[in-house]
């Protein structure tokens, strides 16, 4: 390419657990971003439009016993078939902001037990076979982890009625975070911040908007290709 050769967009990525505020987050940040007038748009996972996303969510909100593993592979089936119009949506220069993604997928898989279903299965589905199916999937050039322990996650309001929205279940969910982001660490490759969401929404809003600013920067600045996950 030429001079005139378009930035690409940063893909930046809200993750944690059930009632960190992220839903909040995300539209707050979009919002902030277009009226600077930085072209950008949000996503989610699971995107319940879509067919896979119907099946996804007729699981989420029954307590119909299905096979882990086939539900797992559902959840990244579902990001793999957003994946081109994700980097059709990059590369044309436009900013991704998105409400979970791999990581979501993994730590809520890996954190189920005997009790949460009725597998083939016996013990936990280990991080490896969980991360497994997503390997390749575009990554994100930030991960913003909105931490919240689960006496706070329940004080606001308790838990919905969806599947895995039970403190045992959370608790161990944000343990399977942590490791996530050990992994990451030590690859080198996503940076993960971490901001307390117990704080007020204005205040976590404006310590993302300065990771989220200083990441755009660094994405242009340096050019940086997009990279893929956990490859
Ligand atoms: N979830 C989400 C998974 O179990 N695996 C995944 O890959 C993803 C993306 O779906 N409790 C879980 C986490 C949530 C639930 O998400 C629905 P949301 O953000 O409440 O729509």
């Amino acid at each position: 390419g030429g001079a005139s050769t378009p930035k690409r967009g940063a893909f930046i990525l809200l993750e944690g657990v059930d009632r960190c505020g992220k839903t909040t987050q995300v539209s707050l940040l979009v919002k902030h971003l277009l009226s600077l007038s930085i072209a950008t748009v949000a996503l989610r996972f699971p995107d319940r439009t879509t067919q896979v996303g119907g099946l996804i969510n007729e699981y989420l909100q029954s307590s119909v016993q299905t096979d882990d593993r086939a539900i797992h592979l559902l959840f990244s089936a579902n990001r793999w078939e957003a994946a081109p119009n994700l980097v059709n949506t990059l590369t044309s220069g436009t900013n991704i902001i998105c409400d979970r993604y791999a990581y979501s997928g993994v730590a809520f898989t890996s954190a189920k037990r005997a009790e949460d279903r009725s597998s083939m299965s016996g013990g936990e589905l280990s991080l490896d076979w969980c991360m497994s199916p997503d390997v390749g999937l575009p990554a994100p050039d930030a991960v913003i982890f909105l931490d919240l322990d689960q006496d706070q996650a329940e004080s606001r309001g308790g838990y919905g009625g969806e599947r895995y929205e039970k403190k045992e279940l959370q608790i161990r969910v944000r343990q399977r975070f942590a490791e996530l982001q050990a992994i990451d660490e030590k690859q080198g490759r996503v940076p993960w911040h971490v901001v307390d969401a117990a704080q007020s929404i204005e205040e976590v809003k404006e310590q993302i908007a300065k990771i989220v600013t200083d990441t755009i920067d660094r994405v242009q600045s340096e050019s940086a290709p997009l990279r893929r996950m956990w490859g």
